[in-house]
């Protein structure tokens, strides 16, 4: 194989960038930028801090930490500028390493096993520390722990009679896997309610940063806003989930036409959101219209909250909706169970240590035939598939 690069991190500024360089060559090909003698004599698991210098000209390109992860994988940790990135690949390139892209290089297994590489490409995408580290228990124990002891079940004997087992443990593992996919791409959660419950003063609180403009007068918020924000959930391990929060315009009943166009654009933003936060007052009785957002109109997962809770209570709000989460925006009351009430609807109030997630077209795929075949021995060769350790005939 030809020696590759690989740019680990993303492209942008920060305050490292990595670059990986593996292949037969790639002790030769770091040795030109280097020093081949100081690259050479790096030991395994070695790491040691480098004047990069481009092979032709002897320009210098970084100061960076080169580190040998194995004997033939080189790992280079570089200062994150874009113009540092862009001279070093072109010097790596020059050195005879062909540049790949993350997909690429989970293809060709540049990144070690196939699900190992996976996981190094799925990594960046998670935006928080939960979908991180779940991402990097799913080579150990997560998606392998559980293949292997699916694999050593299929072995049992007696087992072919009841591969309804297995069946449904996969049946399973995909339905919690699209769940685990929200740790990756944002969820969208829309406030919704009447004019001046309190919606744009609660977007702001679970921001918090302000967003969007408050006040007392009804009809402040004309157009959705959003903005990104995590939620977190504080069960037997803490759960932070990257999440797109949109604050609405308030709904009424009978409103002149501009209203009538923002409540039209209130009702689109619910209906794409994954969940719908319907935001009542708690110093007045719910009116009809609200009533109606209870009641299902929405057609999305809700979850009810009450506002203004630091005031006196308008109406028996704790009887008639126990459900119902007691907040208060302005004082910044009830958020932690709210937003753990948001997470319980999409099925991430806790997410289990190494618990595993196919996270990969790939794996789901291979899951999905694996759903339906009779054959132990089938079964375990798209297992082996999955986890990469043995390819499927
Ligand atoms: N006491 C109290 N007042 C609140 C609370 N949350 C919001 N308010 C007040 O309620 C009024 C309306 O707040 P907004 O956040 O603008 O309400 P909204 O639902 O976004 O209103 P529209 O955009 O007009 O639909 C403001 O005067 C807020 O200060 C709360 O928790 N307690
Ligand atoms: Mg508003």
């Amino acid at each position: 194989m030809k020696t590759v690069v690989l740019q680990m991190t993303a492209r942008g500024v920060g305050a490292i960038a990595v670059v990986l360089v593996a292949g037969a060559e790639a002790s030769a090909v770091v040795g030109q930028l280097g020093g081949t003698a100081k690259v050479s004599a790096l030991a395994v698991g070695g790491m040691k801090r480098m004047m990069l210098v481009s092979g032709g000209g002897g320009e210098t390109l970084d100061e960076a930490l080169v580190l040998r992860v194995a004997q033939d994988r080189f790992e280079l940790h570089l200062h994150g500028g874009l113009a540092v990135m862009d001279a070093v690949l072109r010097a790596l390139s020059e050195a005879g390493a062909m540049v790949i892209d993350a997909g690429r290089a989970a293809e060709m297994g540049v990144l070690g096993n196939v699900l190992e590489g996976e996981i190094a490409v799925a990594v960046p995408s998670a935006v928080t520390e939960t979908g991180v580290r779940l991402l990097a228990e799913q080579g150990e124990t997560g998606l392998r722990g559980w293949a292997r002891e699916w694999i050593e079940w299929l072995e049992g004997e007696g087992n072919g009679e009841r591969m309804w087992q297995f069946h449904s443990a996969v049946q399973w593992l995909l339905t919690r896997s699209a769940a685990l996919d929200r740790l990756l791409a944002p969820v969208r959660v829309a406030i919704i309610g009447a004019p001046n419950v309190g919606k744009s003063t609660l977007a702001n609180a679970l921001l918090g940063r302000p967003v969007s403009i408050t006040s007392s007068i009804a009809g402040t918020t004309r157009d959705w806003v959003d903005a990104q924000a995590v939620f977190a959930a504080r069960g037997a391990e803490a759960v932070t989930v990257p999440v797109v929060l949109v604050d609405t315009a308030g709904v009424r009943e009978a409103p002149e036409e501009i209203e009538a166009e923002s409540i039209l654009r209130t009702h689109e933003q619910a209906r794409a959101a994954d969940v719908v936060v319907v935001l009542l007052d708690g110093t007045r009785a719910p009116t009809s219209e609200e009533g109606a957002l209870l009641t299902g109109q929405v057609g999305r997962p809700v979850v009810v909250a009450v506002n203004k809770a630091d005031r006196p209570a308008g109406w028996d709000y704790r009887e008639l909706l126990p459900m119902g989460v007691a907040v208060s925006a302005l004082e910044h009351r009830g958020l932690e169970v709210l937003m753990e009430a948001v997470l319980g609807q999409l099925d991430l109030a806790g997410v289990r240590e190494g618990e595993p997630w196919a996270f990969s077209a790939r794996q789901r795929g291979l899951l999905g035939q694996a759903a339906m075949v009779d054959s132990p021995a089938r079964a375990m060769a798209l297992l082996h598939s999955l986890t990469g350790d043995v390819t499927a005939s």
